[in-house]
């Protein structure tokens, strides 16, 4: 037997055995007992895997019934898929570089990177030929919410690599806001409060620096501290900082607007592996709410960098927060949307850590050295090997991605309470296999109050033999289960490039906003058209100009639109080492008519959108003939869709 065939046989009997309830038989039986092995329960279990993989089959035309937000890791981009077919509808880029849409290069996007950006990421970049950092590690997307709802406006995300915090417009599907976060290094878990709406956006930091970092002090770790931050979601800035012990990792909110909560795997603040992994017990941050705005409002802060900020550390001894002993090194924080019960996925123990959230009162009730911190557990159900993530139907279960067992667990939530009180009964509901490897796993609606039981999407980091090889790097697969039945069911392999950690679904009714065209007084290009005005251009008249700066003769402005097949400017002149910025009104309003303008040899692209303004800037370092294009195929006339920038020579 080839090795290939091997390999196939081997797998495909693994799958059938799956499905037949004899793992063993089928691993060793390979095909004969796939085709000619289905005893009665495998032909049921059958019957409802057709009929889910039938609910999970979108025809050519016909839409999806939600909404995936889905990150992209170090991808650095949010992504938009349709669930339940999972094909992919839109990429959004945010912390990367877009060669489609020039996110990144165009000024509108420049503004966005740089409006928060400190001058010490300034002078970093400047001294590296760069204006942003192009590339970003986004793990979390989050809808903002409305009293524990979805509600449409925006998605969240962070950028471990960078330290930053997004924000997209669900209107228009843009980027409109990032903002660097100052004190924190590397912000991981990330949530948006729930209640009564998203004021704030919870930013957890997870690696341990200096807190003034100038170099002065490098290896004493006593002087290391960690930074939670809450955002205020509106103006897009920081709104308060507290210091915290250990480091933190994943964070969640409550339904009542009173906590948020953070894992930690490093209360040891260990610097390598071994320290990191030493202690027993690691911790989740309690965060009283109440009590950290009355002591911003009252002043209690130190202002550092901008931010007011809090010492929360177990040695302040404050009301901010209480620090509850969890085993070694959790991970995944999930509120249930029962409002009441918060999981801690235990990652190198094999248990999720149930705490009661509505016993969080009694532990600010007296210091932190004088409560029970575990009063809250409620249960600690074991369920296999390195539980990450944890989501919920709605209806007292949840689902437990277990990474080292390859398999998701679903159990039941008061059952799990039930055996913790002593009583003999098995929280395990079903475990099923899934390939391989799952970090973060989703179901729809799941961490809102609509949780609804339909779709659980399982984000798997490997995906080894499922696909046709691509080389060594090889893409995730996200799998699709149809949860509404009693039995899981997978319907759906769906490859992915690096590399979702997190997803949602949200049903298209709560989408309703979504545009378009863009409006013509759009924020967006607000500075782009104040500088057209200064330059006596009304974009909104769609003159043709060819400005030269009154301040700095150096630098050139055109204006042009564009309108399908055409650019109103066939041509423009400029000088050898001006600085040009070309902007485009697009005059098209009709549904996905986008044009764009890519400048031959010169690194330039950019999109414009049907009644959007975009604008770019580069140097006309060389003189000669360059063609300019629409690179968006807009027309049976889109190739003729060109023009050209002449740059005359330098008098010399
Ligand atoms: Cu588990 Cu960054 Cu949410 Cu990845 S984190 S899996
Ligand atoms: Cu406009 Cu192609
Ligand atoms: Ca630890």
């Amino acid at each position: 037997m080839s090795e290939g065939l091997k390999t196939t046989l081997t797998r495909r009997g693994l799958l059938g055995a799956t499905a037949g309830g004899a793992a063993l038989a089928g691993a060793l039986g390979g095909r004969a007992v796939l085709t000619g092995g289905a005893t009665g329960a495998a032909a049921l279990a059958g019957a409802t895997a057709a009929q889910a993989a039938e609910g999970a089959n979108i025809a050519p035309g016909q839409l999806d019934e939600y909404y995936g937000f889905w990150s992209s890791g170090q991808t650095g981009e949010l992504r938009i898929l349709g669930v339940p077919s999972m094909r992919e509808l839109m990429r959004v880029p945010v912390f990367n570089r877009c060669s489609a849409t020039g996110w990144g290069h165009t000024n509108e996007s420049l503004r966005i990177h740089q409006r928060t950006m400190s001058e010490k990421t300034k002078n970093y970049l400047a001294a590296n030929g760069k204006k942003i950092h192009d590339n970003g590690d986004l793990h979390h997307v989050h809808m903002s919410y409305t009293e524990g709802k979805y509600d449409g406006q925006y998605i969240f995300m962070n950028d471990k690599a960078n330290t930053r915090v997004a924000r997209v417009r669900c209107d228009v599907m843009k980027c409109d806001a990032i903002l660097e976060i100052p004190n924190a290094k590397a912000i991981h878990g990330m949530r948006p409060q729930k209640w009564p709406r998203s004021n704030y956006i919870f930013a957890n930091g997870e690696d341990e620096a200096p807190l003034v970092n100038d170099g002065k002090t490098m290896t004493d770790t006593s002087t290391y501290v960690n930074i939670f931050t809450a955002v205020d979601t509106e103006k897009m800035e920081v709104a308060w900082q507290v210091q915290v012990s250990g480091n933190l990792d994943n964070c969640d909110a409550d339904y009542e607007g009173k906590w948020a909560f953070s894992t930690s795997y490093n209360s040891e603040m260990g610097m390598n592996l071994a320290d990191m992994t030493a202690a027993e017990m690691d911790h989740v941050v309690v965060f009283n709410i109440a009590e950290i705005e009355k002591a911003i409002a009252a002043g209690e802060y130190e202002e550092l960098n901008g931010c007011k900020v809090l010492d929360g550390r177990k040695e302040a001894k404050s009301q901010f927060t209480r620090y509850i002993p969890v085993a070694n090194n959790p991970h995944g924080c999930n509120m249930a949307p029962d409002k009441k019960h918060l999981c801690i996925n235990g990652k190198l123990s094999p248990t999720v850590t149930v705490l009661d959230v509505t016993k969080f009162d009694a532990l600010f009730e007296k210091p932190e050295a004088e409560v029970d911190l575990r009063s809250a557990v409620v249960a600690e159900p074991e369920l296999g090997l390195g539980p990450l993530h944890t989501a919920f139907d709605g209806q007292g279960n949840a689902f437990t991605s277990l990474f080292l067992d390859s398999q998701v667990a679903k159990w039941n939530i008061e059952k799990a309470i039930a055996a913790y009180k002593g009583e003999q009964v098995d929280p395990i509901i079903e475990k099923v296999d899934v390939h391989y490897q799952p970090g973060h796993l989703k179901t729809s609606h799941g961490e809102t109050l609509e949780a609804d039981g339909k779709w659980l999407v399982v984000l798997c980091k490997f995906s080894k033999d499922r696909f046709l090889n691509v080389g060594p790097l090889k893409p995730e697969n996200d799998q699709l289960f149809d949860i509404s039945g009693d039995k899981m069911v997978l319907v759906h392999d769906g490859p992915t490039f690096a590399e979702p950690h997190d997803a949602i679904a949200v049903h298209a009714s709560k989408m309703g906003n979504i545009r378009s065209a863009w409006d013509r007084n759009d924020p967006m290009w607000a500075e782009t058209r104040k500088q057209a005005e200064a330059d006596g251009v009304n974009i909104d008249d769609y003159t043709d100009a060819v400005i030269r700066d009154k301040d700095d003769p150096t630098k050139v402005r055109v204006y042009m639109t564009s309108q399908a097949p055409q650019f109103s400017l066939e041509s423009f002149t400029v000088n050898q080492d001006d600085e040009v910025t070309v902007i485009i009104t697009n005059l098209d309003d009709i549904d996905d008519l986008t044009h764009g303008f890519t400048l031959g040899n010169h690194g330039v692209a950019m999109e414009i959108a049907p009644q959007a303004t975009a604008s770019i800037t580069f140097k006309a370092a060389q003189p000669g003939v360059y063609w300019y294009y629409c690179q968006w195929f807009c027309h049976a006339l889109h190739m003729e869709m060109r023009g050209r920038m002449f740059v005359e020579p330098k008098a010399s």
